[in-house]
């Protein structure tokens, strides 16, 4: 029902109720926004009581952190190799085709995980088994889990992490609408990036205009002007923005994240960010989470979590 919907991750503005423009008008998209903001600051405080990690400070003004040498030395290449055999005896196995998919794909499941295609980029999921112990121990690293814990203000276990591997196709054939610059969601929530290799220009590094995730006057009017465009347009909520718009919102402009391997990059999503443009057949490599617990509900005990989840499969 509409109704339940309001209190939900849903984001399409073709739904109904989120989706009524006279709704809208009176407030409904910014009011689930800034619910949003105090189930956040709720959960945070429950999972890490008055307590925050060091890194909790600049993430709170950016919204994004690049974490250099997150790993030691040896404990790094033993993750690489152990990632690069998975990945390479899976690639044998199930070749990377080069068909590409108009938008945001559909999943192709494989018993290894999945492929996704944005456009012409292909997305490629491996899922980490109790045979790689290195990238258990890295999804189980105390700093990495405290980190997300707090800024997520969420329980989460391991089963949000997939090695993935990114590959870049034909921009000018079937563009990848993740190189246009847009926001996730309405509501914090974090992804990560733990990238195993250098990324350098070519390689389409992330992009974030830091600090936007922060909702500022100017930015709930814009939230507000767009939820009542998309209500009318029946469009999703994934929201799109110009480079010229963002600069007149923005503090910041639009940075590349270009990192050296062993570098932890975590951003929330509600920020404005893109996928930097690269050249064809150019790869990025990474341990990468979406972790995006529901924005109206107090942070779960994960045993809770798995069995209300198991109720809908
Ligand atoms: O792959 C990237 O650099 C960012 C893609 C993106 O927009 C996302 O994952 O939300
Ligand atoms: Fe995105």
């Amino acid at each position: 029902m509409g109704i339940f919907s309001v209190f939900s991750k849903d984001k399409s503005f073709a739904l109904p109720v989120i989706g009524s423009v006279r709704l809208n008008q009176l407030g409904l998209h910014l009011f689930r926004i800034r619910l949003a903001d105090v189930f956040l600051t709720l959960r945070r405080f429950q999972v890490m009581g008055p307590f925050r990690p060091q890194e909790y400070k600049q993430f709170k003004q950016d919204g994004i952190l690049a974490l250099e040498n997150f790993l030691p030395d040896d404990e790094f290449q033993k993750l690489l190799n152990e990632v690069q055999y998975t990945i390479t005896t899976t690639d044998q196995h199930t070749p990377i085709q080069s068909y590409g998919e108009e938008g945001f794909g559909d999943k192709h499941k494989h018993a290894w995980g999945f492929d996704r295609y944005d456009g012409g980029t292909l997305n490629r999921f491996y899922n980490i088994t109790a045979e790689q112990p290195s990238t258990q121990a890295f999804i189980h690293n105390k700093r990495l889990k405290k980190i997300t814990k707090a800024l997520a203000g969420s329980y989460h276990d391991g089963s949000k992490y997939f090695l993935y591997k990114l590959f870049h196709g034909k921009e000018e054939q079937n563009a990848d609408i993740q190189k246009v610059i847009h926001r996730d969601t309405f509501h914090s929530a974090i992804k990560l990036w733990y990238f195993l290799e250098d990324v350098e220009p070519k390689h389409g590094p992330f992009h974030y205009a830091p600090g936007t995730h922060k909702m500022t006057r100017e930015r709930l009017q814009w939230e507000k002007q767009r939820s009542i465009k998309a209500s009318s347009e029946n469009k999703g909520g994934a929201f799109r923005i110009e480079k010229e718009e963002l600069d007149a919102l923005s503090e910041e402009p639009l940075k590349a994240y270009p990192v050296k391997a062993n570098t932890l990059v975590i951003a929330d999503i509600r920020g404005f960010h893109c996928r930097g443009q690269a050249l064809e057949n150019q790869a990025r490599l990474s341990i990468y989470a979406n972790i995006r617990p529901s924005p109206y509900l107090p942070a779960l005990p994960l045993a809770l979590t798995k069995r209300i989840a198991g109720l809908f499969k």
